[in-house]
Parts: C-alpha cells; sequence; structure tokens
C-alpha cells in the first residue's frame, strides 16, 4: 500500500476571472502610518517584516500618518500632481491617437502615475534611470518635450529615433532616461552595471532600476540582485507589482504567499513594499531609497503594490482574463484622486484648480499633438528617409551595409 497520494502540479489562478469579484485579501494590507522606518543603514536581514508590510502614508481621509511621513513641500506635492495628470491625459489622448490609426502601438500606464512621477521628484535629474514601457512618468516629472516624444510615437521625420524603434521605446539620455529595450528585463541588470561605474568612477550620481512584477522571473532580474549585493551597488531596484503580466496573474510569476519585497531580503538587499498608489509614500520610500544608495550604504529593493488598470498594450482586451470592474475594487485606488484629496485636506489644492490645470494640460498634450503631426503620421507616411536604416548600426558603416544601402538605390 503507498501511503501518498499521486502528486498533483500546483497552477496559481486568480481569484477574479470575467464575470467573478477578485478577492484582494492575498495583498495583506497594513493601515498607513503603521509600517516602521529603519535606519539608513540597516542590515537587509532586519528589513524582513518590511517586505512583509505595507508602507502607506496616506489613510482614506487624505492624512498623512506614521514615520514615513515627511514634511515635505507643499510646491512638491502640487508638481507631483501636475505629473500624474500629464501622465494620465498623454495616455488618454495616445490611446485615442492609436484608435486613429496615426501610430501603430501604445501603452500607457492608467492607475501607475505616482510611481514613477514621485521617484523621478525624489532623485537628481544626472542619476540614470532604466525603465520598462511604463514609467513614461518619468518622462512627465522631467519636463521632456511632448513634441520630441509624440514624434517617436509617430516614427515621422522629427523622430529623435528615426522610425527605428516600436512606438514608446523612448530614449532620452539627457533626462536621465535610458534607451528602453523590448526585451524585459535586460535593463535591470544593466542599472546595476551603470550604478557600478558610478562608483568605480567615485561619481555621486546613483541608478533607478525598473522592472515588473512579470518580468522578475526573467533571470537579469536575479542576475541584478546578486551583482547590486556583492559590489555594494548605488542603486534602487524598483518592482511594479501591478499584479498582471499581459493576462498572467503575479501568482504565476512567483507572488503567492510570498513577496517580490522578500526576494531582496534573500540576497543580502534592504528591502520595502511599499503601497504604489499614495504618492507620499513612493517619494519617502524613493528618497529613502537614494539616501542610501548615496551615502555608499548600497542597493534598495522596492516592490511597489499597484494596479495596470488599463490593458496591457493597445493589442489587448483585458475583460477576456479578468473582471471588467477590477480597478474599481482595487483596496489601494487611484493615485491622482488620493493625491488630489491630501492637497485639499491641507489647502493646497481645489476642485476648480484641478479641474483648471487638468484643462491646460489638455491644451498642452493637443498643441504638442499637433505640432508632432505636421511632421508626418503613420497615417500620411512621413517617415524617416530609408537610407538612415543602415546609419547607427556600427560606429562607422561598414561595407556590407553601404553595398546594402545602394542595392536599396538610396
Ligand atoms: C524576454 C521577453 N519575453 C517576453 C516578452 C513579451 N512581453 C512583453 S510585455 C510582457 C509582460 C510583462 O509584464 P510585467 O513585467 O508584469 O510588466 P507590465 O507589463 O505589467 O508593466 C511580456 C511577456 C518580451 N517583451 N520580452
Amino acid at each position: 500500500m503507498n501511503e501518498y497520494a499521486p502528486l498533483r502540479l500546483h497552477v496559481p489562478e486568480p481569484t477574479g476571472r470575467p464575470g467573478c469579484r477578485t478577492d484582494f485579501s492575498y495583498l495583506h494590507l497594513s493601515d498607513a502610518g503603521q509600517v516602521r522606518k529603519p535606519a539608513l543603514d540597516v542590515e537587509a536581514a532586519d528589513t524582513a517584516d518590511l517586505c512583509t508590510g505595507l508602507i502607506r502614508v496616506l489613510d482614506g481621509q487624505g492624512q498623512a500618518l506614521g514615520p514615513w511621513a515627511e514634511d515635505i513641500d507643499p510646491q512638491l506635492l502640487r508638481q507631483g500632481m501636475r505629473a500624474m495628470l500629464k501622465t494620465r491625459i498623454f495616455d488618454s489622448r495616445m490611446v485615442t491617437a492609436q484608435r486613429q490609426k496615426k501610430m501603430s502601438f501604445y501603452m500607457q500606464s492608467l492607475g501607475e502615475e505616482a510611481i514613477g512621477s514621485a521617484q523621478a521628484l525624489a532623485l537628481n535629474r544626472s542619476d540614470m534611470c532604466f525603465p520598462t514601457y511604463r514609467q513614461q512618468s518619468i518622462l512627465m516629472a522631467r519636463d521632456v518635450s511632448l513634441v520630441e516624444m509624440i514624434c517617436q510615437l509617430l516614427s515621422n521625420e522629427r523622430d529623435p529615433l528615426k522610425g527605428r524603434q516600436l512606438p514608446i521605446m523612448y530614449s532620452v539620455r539627457e533626462a536621465g532616461f535610458f534607451t528602453i529595450s523590448g526585451n524585459l528585463a535586460t535593463q535591470f541588470v544593466q542599472a546595476v552595471g551603470w550604478a557600478m561605474a558610478s562608483a568605480i568612477k567615485g561619481d555621486t550620481k546613483i541608478a533607478s532600476a525598473w522592472i515588473g512584477d512579470g518580468a522578475t522571473a526573467e533571470s537579469d532580474f536575479h542576475n541584478a540582485l546578486t551583482f547590486a549585493h556583492v559590489y555594494r551597488a548605488p542603486v534602487i531596484l524598483n518592482v511594479v507589482n501591478n499584479q498582471w503580466a499581459i493576462s498572467t496573474f503575479q501568482a504565476i510569476a512567483g507572488g503567492e504567499a510570498s513577496t517580490f519585497a522578500g526576494r531582496g531580503v534573500g540576497c543580502g538587499i534592504a528591502s520595502l513594499r511599499v503601497d504604489g498608489n499614495d504618492f507620499l509614500a513612493v517619494y519617502a520610500a524613493s528618497r529613502w531609497a537614494a539616501e542610501r544608495a548615496r551615502r555608499g550604504l548600497g542597493p534598495s529593493l522596492i516592490e511597489w503594490v499597484t494596479y495596470r488598470a488599463g490593458p496591457h498594450s493597445t493589442s489587448d482586451d483585458p475583460s477576456k482574463y479578468r473582471p471588467a470592474d477590477d480597478w474599481s475594487h482595487f483596496p489601494l485606488g487611484d493615485p491622482i484622486a488620493r493625491l488630489k484629496q491630501h492637497l485639499i485636506a491641507i489647502g493646497h489644492w481645489s476642485d476648480d484648480e484641478h479641474a483648471a490645470v487638468s484643462a491646460e494640460l489638455e491644451a498642452e498634450v493637443l498643441a504638442a499633438q499637433k505640432q508632432a503631426e505636421q511632421y508626418g503620421t503613420l497615417a500620411n507616411g512621413h517617415i524617416p528617409s530609408a537610407a538612415s536604416m543602415f546609419e547607427d548600426v556600427y560606429k562607422d558603416m561598414p561595407d556590407h551595409l553601404r553595398r546594402q544601402r545602394q542595392q536599396l538605390g538610396v
């Protein structure tokens, strides 16, 4: 007699599928103000409890509570609000432009606007961010030209990347925004190398690495953590856990009954798990991690808990794999609504100002779009010259590429 029942393969499933309601209790939330703030030189092992709790500052009434509630200049919060609003308005406008076939593809960051914008405001412009395709809020917080961004999206004659890259794969070196690559996770390990270089040169710049929950399953994630730990690289390792990787739930990337922050501790890296929809918490945690890196105290890993409110991309229909009203039940809410509530509570914002700033930003995005479209859209065929396709493959064009260019007759 065999005393063991037959083994069964465990395949994680989300609780909510179309037509159902998600049970978000798996998030294990803490109340605002409940999670402690450790010393900057904390040992990685002593952050284990911070990887299961959730650092939150804003409560349900928009009050800032607890040890992570810093004395933030309201001016900075207003700047953050503008960056978030601008991101959301830009995204929505570009989704429409994609539907109008002016561009081939787009990816919005609906619901995740606080993370990139608050961290960008907590860093120096010369610190290099290694983003994924969902951190356009960094570009907004750093006031990058909307016209140039839209020209990239349209792959037109003014596209700074000469039409070579899929829309949204921006590259803005002067704004500390590293060239985006389509290959998931590659930037995570490159960020660590950049941070190591900064340390080797005796510089004071730090790197900010970005990855999604799904992409943590890539080997580059693990390589990055090992190198960051071994060489005490001045880097912030940001994991944006928006619960979804296209149609796959975060549990199947390894988030079931464990947190992505916990991975950092296992690799000897001080780690935090933070409410990614709480602008004040994102800013405070980013400042803490940046300060550690700048003081030579080593890397930090931060898991940002958020929700991908929109489709994965313009090629995706999330109603096929998750409840259509899922975001409205997500317990961490909407980052813009939450900062708005706080700013109004402290007397530095109002509904009228919210409406006025939104209208102003709508007009700014629209004007930028009009200007960018003068240089061509997908629909009217004004694209960079085919001859430029052969440039920049190598520093100097080799003979075989010259011959190919001649064969094309351009
Ligand atoms: C190496 C690699 N594998 C697969 C893909 C296809 N792909 C693009 S985005 C994506 C999901 C990524 O999800 P996540 O890391 O959670 O980030 P999110 O899109 O949610 O921001 C996949 C599988 C890719 N671009 N690169």
